[in-house]
């Protein structure tokens, strides 16, 4: 199998570096900055001779929000299996018409919800599954980041025009919804919003900025409509209550994720800063800490960010091998790309509302 990258920054060289892990050749990759060298791969000269290449069976979409929708369209049109980042698309109405592409050509979709694929999630959500932690009753987390906390942090993630009128709640509460909507097996049904701007106006550089990257050089004030912190409480389908706090601007909380599931047995804890461990608490029983001892290493070699890039696309390229989506796929889809997508569309509603908003199925 062979893949084509369409990007050039931070994500595209994290695929890049996964494809090489399980020896899927990179045929090239497409970027719109011609001043950024791209060492990964051959380039082309753009997104046409992409699609036009033959060799190429899967398209991996490593692009900023805005042209996802339209990239991952095109790429599936061109009858190629995609890998897209999150967000799937910026709107319903796109994500849906990607969902229906996908399965009216019976190709492989896929959104890089990639906490799913640390072992200690897996383990955790076999747990839920299994009945050992009983009824979720309660789930609680964070996601803090720092890199946006100061007025002279950029990046395009603030551009509503590239990043999407939501940005903490899209960029990374969908990471932490989805992982513990895949860890309980519940949906969520409907939300209570806060969105905060804390830093209306920002200094930003007249050249770009890659991604965590901090800027230097000429600056120009803007106005910044998205929000830099969020608090959320949210009611699951299957009963299960949770409150969930969302910053880019917690300084030290350098990629903060943490959830809490709390059952009616045992509850649950992890913490994507350390990824190794989870955390089981018993009311009649002492607490223990399980080791991750699945995975490509042996226990004690710790695994990460990148093994667990390594371990989505595996399971993407085992789909792909056979050349369509399996029945009921052990990786996340465009449907699930779809179900943030809602999910952050009644989130943005109800904190214009003040209110409970339902998410419309
Ligand atoms: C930046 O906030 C970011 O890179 C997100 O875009 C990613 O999805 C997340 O994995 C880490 O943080």
């Amino acid at each position: 199998m062979r893949a084509a990258i369409v990007g050039t920054g931070f994500m595209a060289r994290t695929h890049a570096e996964a494809l090489a892990r399980i020896r899927v050749q990179v045929r090239g990759v497409v970027g719109s900055s011609s001043d950024r060298e791209v060492d990964f791969a051959p380039t082309y000269p753009g997104f046409d001779e992409m699609l036009a290449d033959d060799r190429v069976d899967v398209v991996h979409i490593c692009t900023p929000n805005h042209v996802h929708f339209e990239q991952a369209l095109a790429a599936l049109q061109a009858g190629k299996h995609v890998v897209c980042e999150k967000p799937l698309a910026l709107t319903p109405a796109e994500a849906h018409q990607l969902c229906a592409a996908a399965t009216e050509r019976g190709l492989v979709n896929a959104v890089c919800f990639i906490n799913r694929f640390y072992p200690l999630c897996q383990d955790a959500a076999l747990r839920v599954e299994a009945g050992s932690v009983g009824a979720v009753r309660l789930v609680t987390g964070t996601y803090l980041q720092d890199w946006l906390s100061k007025d002279t942090d950029w990046n395009w993630r603030l551009d509503p025009a590239a990043g999407g009128p939501l940005r903490v709640v899209g960029d990374i509460g969908s990471h932490w919804l989805d992982l513990v909507s895949f860890v309980t097996g519940q949906r969520i049904e409907s939300v209570m919003a806060d969105l905060t701007t804390v830093l209306p106006t920002r200094q930003r550089p007249t050249g770009s900025v890659e991604t965590f990257a901090v800027s230097t050089g000429d600056t120009e004030p803007v106005d910044v409509t998205t929000e830099d912190m969020a608090g959320i409480l949210l009611r699951f389908d299957g009963g299960a209550r949770g409150v969930l706090t969302l910053s880019q601007v917690s300084p030290g909380r350098k990629n903060h994720l943490a959830f809490e599931v709390s059952g009616a047995a045992a509850s649950l804890a992890w913490d994507l800063e350390s990824p190794e461990q989870l955390w089981i608490g018993y009311r009649d029983a002492p607490n223990r800490i399980q080791l991750r001892s699945a995975g490509d290493y042996p226990a004690g070699h710790a695994q990460g960010y990148p093994d667990a890039f390594k371990a989505l696309f595996r399971a993407v390229y085992a789909d792909i091998e056979v050349g369509r989506p399996a029945e009921q796929p052990d990786y996340p889809t465009f449907n699930d790309g779809f179900e943030q997508i809602i999910v952050g569309e009644a989130i943005a509603e109800s904190a214009r509302l003040g209110a409970w908003v339902p998410v419309q199925r």
